[in-house]
């Protein structure tokens, strides 16, 4: 009686309208947070599991395969550390010892600082380079002529042992057999620019090619070797299609200039994608096959100024990188660290590459912050900053 008294006063029925949607928001989900992102160093399950989580928290799937057919897997935001983990003298001992090969050292300074880097979005990247068959798509649904076809000097082909460009090369014809599925070579970075214009167009999705930070993070998936599968360069026959036993046969003259592999990795020119395991994120051909193309202007200094939070890299420059290494490639060309460089016109027929699609809006969300992975709290600017080779971690 007297409780009924008391909340029919205009105090207590305020009360009991506040207290009342106090206890419905308890009951409701508090501000939604994100996952944390991937430290480097992370195993394989580590980064499956963090796709799993990702993929779960924003809505989207793991994996998808886009109308042009091309698979893709999401990459979930982590924090890695950029550039070389073996000094300089260490690579170049390496490939003495096991190649004979006479490495200068100077040539690895564009991969130092070695310096921490955060990838802060999730993105989606192409499982495989893109094939011929996507690439003729865009063709056949634009009429797009490639730098090679419009500018009279063609592309690169290989015939009778000898590589040599011409007007007759192009994307269609490259000196060797090519399949629908192989990686579409002899294309430039501007083709490689309009392809993914064209895919933003007709899926009605931002596709891009990848940053060089956001390649070498996919690359590593969690790993901090000289490859995403281990130091030893000789376990790339397991994994990817590079410069091996029976390349060397077939080119004698060009082994003099790389450090092919004394193992056989079945191929001595491209091989079809994804013949070969993926990385732990479920990418295939990070190293080997084609050179791929990234978004960023080059620069050989960059990584002693870059942000250390989703570099974009130089504002301007007159080539663009490459990564990844290829077919002709020796093993010190596709370490996951190697940067390579062209001209934004240059096309040859190792160079192919692949793409991101980075509309993946978590709108509302916030990235969970924690000691580790908050970009102002725990990791001081030293230990953000550039860091020494660690000369104790890789192993030849
Ligand atoms: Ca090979």
């Amino acid at each position: 009686m007297c409780f009924i008294s008391s909340i029919g006063q205009p105090r207590h029925l305020r009360q009991v309208v506040i207290g009342a949607v106090f206890l419905i928001l308890l009951g409701m989900e508090g501000p939604q947070q994100l996952p944390g992102r991937l430290m480097s160093p992370f195993n394989a399950a580590a980064a499956k599991n963090g796709q799993d989580i990702w993929a779960k928290a924003i809505g989207l799937p793991r994996e998808f395969r886009n109308k042009n057919g091309m698979d893709f897997v999401l990459i979930p935001p982590g924090e890695f550390v950029m550039g070389n983990s073996c000094s300089k003298e260490r690579e170049v001992h390496l490939f003495w010892k096991k190649y004979s090969f006479p490495l200068n050292p100077q040539s690895f300074n564009r991969e130092y600082p070695r310096h921490r880097v955060q990838i802060t979005k999730p993105f989606y990247m192409s499982a495989c380079d893109v094939t011929v068959d996507q690439f003729r798509q865009f063709v056949k649904s634009t009429g797009y002529r490639t730098d090679a076809e419009k500018d009279g000097k063609g592309g690169w082909g290989d015939e009778n042992k000898k590589s040599m460009q011409d007007p007759k090369y192009s994307w269609r014809r490259v000196g060797f057999e090519q399949t629908a599925n192989s990686p579409v070579v002899n294309v430039t970075w501007n083709d490689a620019v309009a392809f993914c214009e064209w895919l933003s167009r007709r899926e009605k999705m931002k596709y891009r090619l990848p940053t060089e930070a956001e390649w070498e993070y996919a690359c590593r998936a969690g790993t901090d070797t000289r490859y995403w599968c281990g130091d030893d360069p000789e376990l790339l026959a397991f994994v990817a299609n590079v410069a091996d036993a029976a390349w060397a046969t077939a080119f004698p003259d060009w082994k003099q200039s790389r450090t092919a592999i004394h193992a056989f990795d079945g191929y001595i020119f491209t091989s079809p994608v994804a013949a070969f395991p993926p990385n732990p994120f479920g990418l295939h051909d990070m190293h080997g096959n084609v050179l791929q193309w990234c978004a960023d202007w080059y620069s050989k200094d960059y990584y002693g100024k870059s942000p250390g939070v989703d570099p974009q890299g130089p504002a301007v420059g007159t080539s663009r990188v490459l990564r990844g290494g290829s077919w002709m490639d020796g093993a010190s060309i596709v370490r996951s660290s190697a940067r390579q460089e062209d001209a934004p016109e240059f096309r040859n027929n190792a160079t192919g590459f692949r793409v991101v699609r980075t509309d993946l809006k978590p709108t509302g969300l916030k990235i969970k912050s924690s000691r580790n992975n908050d970009p102002d709290e725990g990791c001081g600017e030293e230990e953000r900053g550039r860091l020494p080779p660690s000369n104790g971690e890789c192993k030849d």
